[in-house]
């Protein structure tokens, strides 16, 4: 247990098993959770339990402890809004947090508002089933517990249950295996050893960086070279910070005004010259280049928005990945290599990753570029992998693989809804919900940055606000109403996925292999997982909210009580 885990009073230890009868039930204490945590029992005042697998809070950063994890969105903005007192308490260090500042203002989120009295750690949800003549879920857990609840707000996290692929001779490898996105607890000492990634998206890309450092020698497995920009991360200053903080609610209504919830220049360190509203067509050639090249200096996301039709139009994307090929090829010594890094797909079919130093470690002689595409990997064996021409000896084997994304952490728990449907039977051919926070046939369980929600395509923590005020707000309106239960109607549910992946299909996001759509798994049913346009999607919901929820079944205690005279 590390000290953070002994220092946590909610750490369950050997606790007893607990029966009790509730108002909500959260699953999950990533952001998600414990903005759920707090808006239900502090400012509702109803009686809730946050239950959480890990040993502390923190959801994929708890997990993600892997060297060089650091956040893409600006610490400035990736931050809990709920409270304008923490806003004004909490100073980052830096530009982009790393990790532990992350899981430090977790945890002083936690102090800060007591949620640990009731937060179960270490204890993981086996099963929930709805009670139709009730209205209630019936949960239990891996501990015994037996929870009765009113309304179960999922908060599994979107990516949280780590995809490794399925190449045979795992079991042989007689070296260290790690995932990302389980990096232990206990250090990992990788000094001098031979190691291997495998996977080059966001995670890949840090933790590349970092572990070269120390490695004797590392091999990096590329199957598709991204787009990979510098982060130029910097200390943050007080100055900077206060700008933010000053401003702060007028800044966040701005944000959440925006189709990513995220500032558009509004934050101190957003490039005040890369306006982004040009198009990359009609710039002549020096101009073009001289737009990239600021804002591939200036850093982040800025190159993103460089141009109006980045992530529209094929020429200008290649524009992009012409300019991305020119910088490669002034980092990289090696020309072999670098043309390797060198992204071909669209601009924004995978998401843009942001570097310290990624390029500049293939300069050095313990670092080899390992291109899967012509030569994939068949196996692992006792003392590496093996690809199709060589076999790599190693001590470690790194996955950096990614995730099983959205429908992944939902779709391993037993949730069972009427009839004793199962999510995931229901969602086998793709998932079906309405808003993304409800799915028919399952009343009263609420997601959080679930399946066609835009909460991977936004800045997430403003999305899980958004939806877990959304919920807040319905949950209020049964109570006032007196109502029971709510679900999506069948068709207000079919225009809903039909919507989604209408915005799918005419997006860049198609174009090309991704979590996005589910075509990172083998298997997978490809239907696309996210809603376009955070700030459309906060509309829609304000909209239905406002109108009494329609699209919805209301139900009041007669009609349960008909329904189940009927079963
Ligand atoms: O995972 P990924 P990630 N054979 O899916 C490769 C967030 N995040 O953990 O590109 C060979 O992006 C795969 O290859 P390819 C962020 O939203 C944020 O890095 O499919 N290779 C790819 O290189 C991000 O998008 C932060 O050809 C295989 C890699 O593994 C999301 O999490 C940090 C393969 C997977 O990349 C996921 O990022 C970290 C196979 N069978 C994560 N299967 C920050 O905030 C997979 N790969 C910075």
């Amino acid at each position: 247990m590390t000290d953070r885990e002994a220092k946590s009073p909610a750490t369950s230890g050997n606790r007893p098993a607990e029966t009790a009868a509730l108002d909500v039930l959260i699953v999950g204490a990533g952001f998600g959770g414990l903005a759920a945590l707090h808006r239900f029992r502090d400012e509702k005042g109803y009686s809730v339990r946050l239950i959480e697998a890990a040993s502390g809070a923190g959801g994929v950063w708890y997990w993600n402890g892997y060297p060089g994890a650091r956040c893409d969105v600006e610490s400035l903005q990736y931050a809990l809004a709920f409270s304008p007192d923490l806003t004004r308490e909490w100073n980052w260090t830096e530009r982009f947090a790393a990790q532990p500042e992350i899981l430090a203002y977790i945890d002083y989120v936690v102090d800060r508002f007591d949620m640990a009295k009731d937060m179960r750690l270490e204890t993981r949800v086996t099963s929930a089933r709805y009670d139709a003549a009730n209205a209630r879920w019936k949960v239990e857990t891996d501990r015994g517990d037996r929870y009765d609840v009113r309304y179960l707000v999922m908060a599994t996290g979107p990516l949280s249950t780590p995809y490794t692929p399925p190449w045979p001779g795992q079991d042989e490898f007689t070296g260290q295996i790690y995932h990302t996105g389980r990096w232990p607890r206990e250090p990992v000492d990788l000094k001098g050893k031979r190691v291997a990634i495998i996977g080059t998206g966001s995670s890949g890309v840090q933790a590349a960086t970092a572990i070269s450092k120390e490695a004797g020698h590392l091999f990096v497995f590329q199957r598709t070279p991204h787009h990979i920009v510098p982060a130029a991360n910097r200390p943050l200053p007080d100055d900077e910070q206060d700008a933010v903080k000053n401003r702060f609610a007028e800044l966040y209504a701005q944000w959440t005004a925006t189709p990513a919830g995220m500032a558009w220049r509004s934050l101190p360190t957003d490039d005040p010259v890369v306006t982004g509203d040009k198009s990359a067509l009609e710039v002549d050639d020096a101009e073009r280049d001289a737009i990239f090249e600021r804002a591939w200096n200036y850093g982040g996301t800025t190159l993103h928005r460089s141009f109006n039709d980045l992530l529209i139009d094929e020429r200008a994307s290649q524009f992009a990945n012409e300019f991305i090929a020119r910088k490669i090829a002034t980092i990289v010594r090696d020309p072999g290599t670098a043309a390797k890094l060198v992204p071909t797909q669209y601009y924004g079919t995978k998401r843009l990753i942001l570097e310290t130093g990624y390029y500049e470690m293939f300069n050095r002689s313990n670092v080899t570029l390992v291109d899967m595409k012509s030569d994939p990997i068949e196996s692992l064996t006792p003392a590496g992998i093996r690809t199709g021409k060589q076999d790599f000896e190693v001590d470690a084997i790194i996955f950096a693989t990614g995730y099983d994304a959205l429908t992944g952490s939902l779709g391993r728990i037993n949730i069972r809804g009427q009839d004793d449907a199962a999510l995931a039977d229901v969602w086998r051919d793709g998932p079906k919900s309405h808003l993304g926070i409800m799915v028919g046939g399952f009343p009263n369980l609420f997601l959080v940055a679930g399946p066609q929600s835009p909460s991977t395509l936004a800045n997430v923590i403003v999305a899980n606000e958004q939806q877990v005020g959304w919920i807040a707000d319905a949950v209020t309106y049964l109570d006032d109403h007196d109502l029971k239960a709510m679900e999506p109607e069948p068709a207000a549910q079919a225009d809903w996925v039909k919507e989604v992946n209408a915005r799918g299909e005419a997006s860049i996001y198609t174009k090309g292999a991704n979590w996005y759509w589910g075509a990172n798994i083998e298997g997978k049913s490809p239907a696309f997982l996210c809603f376009i346009n955070f700030a459309e999607y906060k509309a829609i919901c304000d909209d239905i909210a406002d109108s009494g929820y329609p699209g919805f079944k209301l139900l009041s205690g007669a009609r349960l009580e008909q329904a189940s005279a009927r079963d």
